[in-house]
């Protein structure tokens, strides 16, 4: 973590937009293709540079696509950022050394709260989780079951549905497969985000 800005730094990383205070922001993912000696960081341009680099491998943008996709994923930030006050103490607790310092720090500026407060409690923490599990229901009433699979364009996975696997997927590791949270996210609509994760690990790993 700590080391994140200056490698990009070294290796000719761009950032992927600004802090707060308006300074360049470096993260991972960083992609390097040897094949076009080319860098990319920030998932969807990564994406979009996979697709159009190797037009003849699975598309996770498919042609007509892209502004819904941008859509989904726009949709997809007042979900992310009521989950983050939940998962942010667990990843903190999980890191070591100089990259807890810096998590702690980079975070608490941009939350402006102390990790150790972040977490919602009591009657008002079990309302912030379940309106977690109402966003996941808003998405799978998005998915109209057309009988050819389970993602939202049918039988082959696209950039949308990796927004939500993934989440649900970082869910599960970050507090734990045994976890009350994992537990309870494993159930949200029925089920059928876990059924996605693991259809999506049976056709691709
Ligand atoms: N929109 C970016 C977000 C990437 C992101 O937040 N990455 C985290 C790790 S998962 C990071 O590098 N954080 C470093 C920091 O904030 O200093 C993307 O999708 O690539």
């Amino acid at each position: 973590m700590a080391d994140i800005e200056s490698y990009s730094k070294k290796i000719g990383a761009p950032p992927s937009g600004v802090k707060p205070d308006g300074s360049p922001h470096y993260t991972l993912p960083t992609i390097y293709d040897p094949s076009t000696k080319s860098l990319i960081t920030e998932s969807l341009l990564i994406a979009e540079y996979l697709d159009k680099t190797y037009p003849d491998k699975p598309r996770i943008i498919p042609d007509g696509t892209h502004s819904l996709q941008r859509a989904f994923r726009a949709a997809f930030e007042p979900f992310e950022a009521a989950l983050r006050p939940f998962v942010i103490p667990v990843i903190h607790e999980q890191f070591e050394g100089e990259s807890k310092t810096f998590y702690r720090t980079v975070l608490e500026e941009i939350f402006q709260t102390k990790i150790s407060e972040m977490k919602p409690k009591g009657e008002e923490g079990k309302q912030a989780w379940k309106k977690l599990e109402d966003f996941y229901d808003t998405f799978a009433a998005w998915y109209v079951e057309e009988g050819n699979g389970p993602y939202v364009m049918g039988a082959s996975p696209c950039f949308a549905d990796l927004i939500l696997t993934s989440r649900i997927w970082w869910i599960m590791k970050v507090f734990g497969s045994d976890s009350p949270q994992w537990q309870d996210a494993r159930s949200w609509s029925g089920g059928k985000w876990e059924r996605m994760l693991l259809q999506f690990q049976h056709d691709y790993d």
